[in-house]
Protein backbone atom coordinates (compact mmCIF):
# COMPACT_ATOMS: atom_id res chain seq x y z
CA UNK A 1 0.00 0.00 0.00
CA UNK A 2 1.01 3.58 -0.82
CA UNK A 3 0.97 4.63 3.00
CA UNK A 4 -0.04 3.58 6.78
CA UNK A 5 -3.25 6.10 6.14
CA UNK A 6 -4.10 3.07 3.48
CA UNK A 7 -3.42 0.34 6.47
CA UNK A 8 -7.33 0.64 7.47
CA UNK A 9 -8.97 -0.01 4.06
CA UNK A 10 -5.84 -2.82 2.93
CA UNK A 11 -6.15 -4.69 5.90
CA UNK A 12 -9.23 -6.36 4.80
CA UNK A 13 -7.08 -7.70 2.05
CA UNK A 14 -4.74 -9.67 4.83
CA UNK A 15 -7.53 -10.15 6.92
CA UNK A 16 -9.15 -12.79 4.32
CA UNK A 17 -5.04 -13.96 3.24
CA UNK A 18 -5.13 -15.10 7.04
CA UNK A 19 -8.33 -16.59 6.94
CA UNK A 20 -7.63 -18.56 3.79
CA UNK A 21 -4.12 -19.61 5.53
CA UNK A 22 -2.22 -17.65 2.31
CA UNK A 23 1.38 -16.77 2.99
CA UNK A 24 1.76 -13.05 2.59
CA UNK A 25 3.69 -9.94 3.66
CA UNK A 26 1.64 -6.25 3.93
CA UNK A 27 4.14 -3.54 3.15
CA UNK A 28 4.43 0.34 3.01
CA UNK A 29 5.88 1.58 -0.37
CA UNK A 30 4.74 4.86 -1.58
CA UNK A 31 5.31 5.53 -5.75
CA UNK A 32 5.70 9.16 -5.22
CA UNK A 33 7.46 8.81 -1.59
CA UNK A 34 9.50 5.99 -1.85
CA UNK A 35 10.21 5.52 -5.17
CA UNK A 36 13.27 3.82 -4.42
CA UNK A 37 11.41 0.93 -2.54
CA UNK A 38 9.12 0.49 -5.55
CA UNK A 39 11.44 -0.01 -8.05
CA UNK A 40 13.29 -2.25 -5.95
CA UNK A 41 10.53 -4.40 -4.85
CA UNK A 42 8.56 -4.84 -8.20
CA UNK A 43 11.95 -5.74 -9.82
CA UNK A 44 12.52 -8.20 -7.29
CA UNK A 45 9.23 -9.62 -6.48
CA UNK A 46 9.13 -12.70 -8.79
CA UNK A 47 12.33 -13.60 -8.26
CA UNK A 48 12.04 -13.23 -4.25
CA UNK A 49 9.22 -15.89 -4.76
CA UNK A 50 5.52 -13.76 -5.00
CA UNK A 51 3.03 -14.59 -7.17
CA UNK A 52 0.41 -12.08 -6.80
CA UNK A 53 0.78 -8.48 -5.83
CA UNK A 54 -2.26 -6.37 -4.26
CA UNK A 55 -0.97 -2.47 -4.29
CA UNK A 56 -4.01 -0.49 -2.60
CA UNK A 57 -3.73 2.96 -2.88
CA UNK A 58 -5.62 6.64 -2.76
CA UNK A 59 -5.54 9.93 -4.76
CA UNK A 60 -3.44 10.07 -7.66
CA UNK A 61 -2.99 6.65 -7.00
CA UNK A 62 0.28 5.87 -9.53
CA UNK A 63 1.55 2.50 -6.97
CA UNK A 64 -0.43 -0.57 -8.92
CA UNK A 65 0.20 0.56 -12.73
CA UNK A 66 4.02 1.56 -11.96
CA UNK A 67 3.86 -1.84 -10.11
CA UNK A 68 2.56 -3.70 -13.04
CA UNK A 69 5.03 -1.50 -15.48
CA UNK A 70 8.20 -3.37 -13.89
CA UNK A 71 6.83 -6.98 -13.01
CA UNK A 72 5.39 -9.49 -15.12
CA UNK A 73 3.07 -11.08 -12.00
CA UNK A 74 -0.20 -10.32 -12.14
CA UNK A 75 -0.77 -6.82 -9.79
CA UNK A 76 -4.41 -5.87 -8.27
CA UNK A 77 -5.04 -2.51 -7.81
CA UNK A 78 -7.12 -1.33 -4.90
CA UNK A 79 -8.64 2.08 -4.95
CA UNK A 80 -8.68 4.01 -1.84
CA UNK A 81 -11.25 5.61 -0.74
CA UNK A 82 -9.42 9.12 -0.70
CA UNK A 83 -11.29 12.72 1.28
CA UNK A 84 -11.16 14.77 -1.69
CA UNK A 85 -13.20 12.49 -4.04
CA UNK A 86 -14.31 9.83 -2.40
CA UNK A 87 -11.94 7.05 -4.68
CA UNK A 88 -13.03 8.17 -7.47
CA UNK A 89 -9.80 9.52 -8.38
CA UNK A 90 -7.98 6.79 -7.14
CA UNK A 91 -10.09 4.45 -8.78
CA UNK A 92 -9.90 6.02 -12.13
CA UNK A 93 -6.01 6.38 -12.02
CA UNK A 94 -5.65 2.73 -11.30
CA UNK A 95 -8.25 1.62 -14.18
CA UNK A 96 -7.47 3.42 -16.81
CA UNK A 97 -4.14 1.45 -17.65
CA UNK A 98 -2.95 1.69 -21.18
CA UNK A 99 -3.16 -1.63 -23.21
CA UNK A 100 -0.02 -3.67 -22.46
CA UNK A 101 0.51 -2.86 -18.89
CA UNK A 102 -2.63 -4.44 -16.96
CA UNK A 103 -3.79 -3.99 -13.43
CA UNK A 104 -6.74 -5.99 -12.43
CA UNK A 105 -9.02 -3.10 -11.06
CA UNK A 106 -10.89 -3.92 -8.11
CA UNK A 107 -14.31 -1.62 -6.38
CA UNK A 108 -13.18 1.14 -4.16
CA UNK A 109 -12.55 0.50 -0.40
CA UNK A 110 -13.15 -2.26 1.53
CA UNK A 111 -15.24 -4.22 -0.63
CA UNK A 112 -12.26 -3.92 -3.18
CA UNK A 113 -10.00 -4.89 -0.44
CA UNK A 114 -11.41 -8.27 -0.01
CA UNK A 115 -12.01 -9.05 -3.04
CA UNK A 116 -8.84 -8.75 -4.47
CA UNK A 117 -7.49 -10.53 -2.00
CA UNK A 118 -9.87 -13.23 -2.89
CA UNK A 119 -8.98 -12.91 -6.22
CA UNK A 120 -5.49 -13.84 -5.79
CA UNK A 121 -6.42 -16.50 -3.71
CA UNK A 122 -8.58 -17.94 -6.95
CA UNK A 123 -5.13 -17.43 -8.77
CA UNK A 124 -2.86 -19.36 -6.11
CA UNK A 125 -5.20 -22.04 -6.24
CA UNK A 126 -5.09 -23.06 -9.73
CA UNK A 127 -2.44 -24.77 -8.56
CA UNK A 128 -3.04 -25.56 -5.13
CA UNK A 129 -5.52 -27.90 -4.44
CA UNK A 130 -5.68 -27.41 -0.39
CA UNK A 131 -6.01 -23.43 -1.02
CA UNK A 132 -8.82 -24.56 -3.72
CA UNK A 133 -10.43 -26.69 -1.22
CA UNK A 134 -9.94 -23.58 1.40
CA UNK A 135 -11.89 -21.24 -0.92
CA UNK A 136 -14.62 -23.60 -2.03
CA UNK A 137 -15.16 -23.99 2.19
CA UNK A 138 -14.92 -19.84 2.76
CA UNK A 139 -17.91 -18.97 -0.35
CA UNK A 140 -20.17 -22.21 1.63
CA UNK A 141 -19.41 -20.33 4.38
CA UNK A 142 -20.06 -16.95 3.14
CA UNK A 143 -23.70 -18.38 1.22
CA UNK A 144 -24.49 -20.21 4.79
CA UNK A 145 -24.74 -16.90 6.92
CA UNK A 146 -27.49 -15.27 4.67
CA UNK A 147 -31.05 -15.65 5.87
CA UNK A 148 -33.72 -16.81 3.93
CA UNK A 149 -35.79 -14.15 5.19
CA UNK A 150 -35.23 -10.44 7.05
CA UNK A 151 -35.01 -10.08 10.47
CA UNK A 152 -35.50 -7.27 12.90
CA UNK A 153 -33.12 -8.24 15.01
CA UNK A 154 -30.12 -8.02 12.49
C1 LIG B 1 -1.34 7.85 -1.69
O1 LIG B 1 -1.77 9.05 -1.15
C2 LIG B 1 -1.56 6.81 -0.63
O2 LIG B 1 -1.87 5.58 -1.23
C3 LIG B 1 -2.68 7.34 0.20
O3 LIG B 1 -3.93 6.74 -0.12
C4 LIG B 1 -2.74 8.81 -0.16
C5 LIG B 1 -2.50 9.70 1.02
O4 LIG B 1 -1.27 9.34 1.60
P1 LIG B 1 -0.80 9.97 2.99
O5 LIG B 1 -0.73 11.43 2.79
O6 LIG B 1 -1.83 9.56 4.03
O7 LIG B 1 0.53 9.34 3.24
O8 LIG B 1 -0.01 7.87 -2.04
Amino acid sequence: MGSQSDWATMRHAADILEILGVSHEARIISAHRTPDRLYDFAKSAKAAGFRVIIAGAGGAAHLPGMTAAMTVLPVFGVPVESKALSGQDSLLSIVQMPAGIPVGTLAIGKAGAANAALLAAAVLALSDEALASRLEDWRSGQTAKVAETPSDDA
